[in-house]
């Protein structure tokens, strides 16, 4: 079986519906027939300032999510990376192979950087796609589902990966990124052009998937739409409408085509509320199952410990041949 690594931020109440199309639907179809392993990345949350007492409750409600979206802990590893050291162990070696100005190039870190300002920003920051190396390569993944915002990471990924194997022998599995074409990237309902975000400077384009279906229809009906009343899908010229029949179509399983069809002639007011109508009915049973998980923070935790376990076991044993391919020297026994 093949084997998948993905990890989700836990820097927000809910994730919103940018992360679910984009990446945590895939894993859960690939928990069916991959050895996959999913984590809470809580030390990248780090990155960003959090209180502690939100942070941990972040975290939680990331797990809970993550079940209730689909997840099955029995037929996926799901744990909490700051459960697993090897994480930041093996992150200090990639640090120590990444050359400053193939980081320098990210794009995420510019665009963050410059969001938040050179006085706000952190060096963790500039090294978080280090640390999403090793995350990877820890468990020798050869899949790596993600939204297509995370293509250069996973690019970088593979050239540290080869870049080891080349100078120390062949130590890491070299991952692919897994990005679905059809909804890679899902943009913010009142900016069409930018991708949804949990840091958006505004909220109000964001759905929220634990959020009440009253504020969910609320946002959808007034989603930013373009000049014009033909729902037809064109990004260039209808963003708005473009961004909007993509949810449908990827929540609803019809063909933009069929929608397209199905809306003719029927103007953007009707549109939209089908769309809230099929988030809603798609979400409200998520947030139910994740309201439960946390009702009993003992049950979920000793869920989470099972995957922590899981993980250690691949995790350590990759670390043990990564020390030992650079020379360090082991402890005596
Ligand atoms: N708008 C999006 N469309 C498709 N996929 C998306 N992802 C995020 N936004 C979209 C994918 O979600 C996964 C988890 O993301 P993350 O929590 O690790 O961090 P992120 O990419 O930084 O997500 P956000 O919401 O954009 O957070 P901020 O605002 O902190 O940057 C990833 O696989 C990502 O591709």
């Amino acid at each position: 079986m093949k084997r998948v690594l993905s990890g989700i931020q836990p820097t927000a109440e809910s994730f919103h519906l940018g992360n679910y199309l984009g990446a945590v639907r895939q894993w859960v179809e690939l928990q069916e027939n991959h050895d996959a392993f999913y984590c809470v990345v809580d030390l990248h949350a780090l990155t960003v300032e959090t209180e502690p007492a939100l942070l941990r409750k972040r975290t939680l409600v990331a797990a809970a999510q993550l079940i209730a979206l689909g997840l099955d802990p029995n037929k996926c590893t799901l744990f909490i990376q700051s459960h697993v050291p090897e994480h930041n162990q093996l992150g200090w070696v990639f640090e120590c192979l990444a050359g400053f100005g193939e980081a320098s190039r990210m794009t995420q870190f510019k665009d963050k950087s410059q969001k938040s300002g050179a006085d706000r920003t952190v060096v963790g920051l500039f090294t978080y796609p280090i640390l999403q190396a090793a995350d990877i390569m820890l468990y020798q993944a050869n899949l790596v589902p993600v939204g297509e915002d995370q293509r250069q990471h996973i690019e970088l990924t593979r050239d540290l990966g080869q870049r080891f194997n080349s100078r120390f022998g062949n130590t890491f599995v070299i991952p692919e990124a897994y990005i679905l074409k059809s909804a890679a990237k899902i943009n913010d309902l009142q900016d069409p052009t930018a991708k949804m975000s949990k840091s958006a400077a505004s909220n109000a384009g964001v759905i929220d998937i634990l959020d009440s279906s009253d504020v969910n229809v609320k946002k959808i009906k007034s989603a930013v739409t373009d000049a014009g009343k033909e729902v037809v899908f064109d990004e260039k010229n209808k963003p708005g409408i473009s961004n909007l029949l993509t949810i449908h179509s990827a929540l609803s399983g019809k063909t933009i085509k069929e929608l397209e069809n199905e809306f003719a002639g029927k103007g953007y007011g009707d549109f939209k509320g089908a769309v809230a109508e099929v988030v809603t009915s798609y979400f409200a049973p998520v947030r139910q199952k994740t309201q439960e998980l946390l009702a009993d923070e003992k049950a979920l935790l000793d869920l989470l410990a099972v995957g922590s376990e899981k993980a250690r076991a691949v995790a350590g044993q990759t670390l043990a041949n990564t020390y030992n391919a650079l020379g360090l020297v082991p402890p005596r026994r």
